[in-house]
């Protein structure tokens, strides 16, 4: 069966924090507990926190503001997380919310109603709990009939979740997929970390894959070819998880939260990503100069254009390779997805790109497509 992606959707948090009020508060933060622990500093038993900057922030990532799902709490110096309200187990979650928000925007952009769904993948870098899963809930949220399971790859969980639809409509075990990625990440920020404050942002995005026959989307995509690898690697890593219950660890300590070893991973993510996009494409059969668009991971415009330099020799236009962090910072799998929402509708029949994911894991993920 020849597979499509026949419609996509995006939906952005109505709060917005800049780099400047972020700086401006971890500062605040900061600077309260060098005075707190002045003695403490002094003596070399504590480290004193270094200041933040905007400035550094748009530099070394090009990231200049992020949505999030909750503003409340993110900038209060004597909270820093924000808050969110609890909710019953018979009201919404939080995240079947926002997957909900933006699987009605793929649906309509394919369209698509429920009932030519069959199949719902929310795949993402956090899940709120673990059962029942959040796809169940949106499943039936949504009316539809079939099944749905969470899938968890951190960056790479979008395409990831992609493979497994384009898998499952190519072996005609589903009729149509949504695949849905709620990130909050906001939840997992730490915002007393100045080296990772900055990074992350809340959004959703949803795809809607389904067999060409059945398509009737005007901006649809052939799917010509997917891969995924990982390889392990703990420079990007949080603790969290359910058995702190009983390991009597502090369930709020920094190794709980999103860490990494941001120029490790710069380093050594670049090349694999570069390579792997460079040998799908021509397992293909299909040059890298013959790609009108790169939608690639949001995490940091330098990675990028070190990555399309490595392959074209030069670095990609913002055209051939649309930016999306400044403006949204880096949404874990949902990036290189914002990327795709925000800018397909002007390429021409024939026209291929390609999707490509790379983080945590490490894990990288592409899809090549052409635009029908
Ligand atoms: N303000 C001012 N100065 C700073 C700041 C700051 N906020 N942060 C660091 N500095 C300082 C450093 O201390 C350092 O000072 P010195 O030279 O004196 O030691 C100097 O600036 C340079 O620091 P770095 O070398 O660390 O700076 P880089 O140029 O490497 O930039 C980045 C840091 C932006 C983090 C960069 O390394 C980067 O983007 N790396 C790639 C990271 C990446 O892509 N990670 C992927 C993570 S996402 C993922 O995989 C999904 C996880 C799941 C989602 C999680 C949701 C919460």
């Amino acid at each position: 069966h020849s597979v499509v992606i026949s419609g996509v959707g995006l939906w952005t948090p109505e709060h917005k924090i800049s780099n400047e009020e972020l700086v401006e508060s971890y500062n605040a933060w900061a600077e309260r507990f060098n005075k707190q622990n002045a003695e403490l500093i002094e003596q070399g038993r504590e480290e004193a926190k270094p200041l933040s900057s905007a400035a550094f922030i748009e530099k070394a990532s090009g990231i200049k503001s992020r949505f999030v799902y909750s503003k409340e709490g993110v900038l209060d110096i004597d909270r820093m997380r924000p808050v969110l309200e609890v909710r019953d187990d018979d009201q919404l979650s939080h995240q079947a919310q926002m997957a909900i928000a933006a699987a009605k925007k793929a649906l309509s952009a394919a369209n698509k109603s429920p009932a030519d769904i069959d199949m719902v993948i929310v795949s993402c870098a956090y899940t709120q709990r673990s059962y029942p899963a959040i796809a169940i809930e949106v499943q039936a949220a949504l009316g539809i009939e079939g099944f749905g399971f969470d899938m968890l790859v951190a960056c790479s969980a979008a395409t990831f979740g992609l493979q497994r639809a384009v898998d499952a409509v190519a072996a005609g075990t589903s009729k149509g997929v949504l695949v849905i990625n709620p990130e909050l990440t906001s939840p997992q920020v730490n915002y007393m970390d100045r080296d990772s404050h900055f990074i992350f942002g809340d959004v959703a995005t949803a795809t809607v894959v389904e067999g060409a026959a059945t398509c009737r989307s005007e901006q649809a995509f052939d799917v010509l070819s997917t891969r995924c690898v990982t390889v392990y690697s703990n420079a990007i890593r949080s603790n969290f998880g359910y058995i702190t219950r009983v390991t009597d660890e502090d369930p709020y300590s920094a190794d709980k939260l999103f860490h990494q070893q941001g120029r490790k991973v710069f380093k050594e993510v670049c090349p694999m990503a570069a390579e792997h996009i460079e040998s799908h494409l021509s397992s293909e059969g299909i040059p890298v100069t013959e790609l009108k668009r790169w939608w690639l991971h949001q995490a940091n415009i330098n990675m990028n254009l070190l990555i399309s330099r490595r392959l074209l020799g030069r670095d990609a236009t913002l055209e051939e390779a649309p930016v999306v962090l400044d403006e949204y910072a880096n949404t874990a799998s949902a990036g290189s997805i914002i990327a795709f929402a925000k800018y397909h509708q002007d390429l021409a029949k024939g026209d291929i790109g390609v999707i490509c994911s790379f983080g945590a894991g490490y894990s990288i993920g592409s899809l090549i497509l052409r635009k029908r």
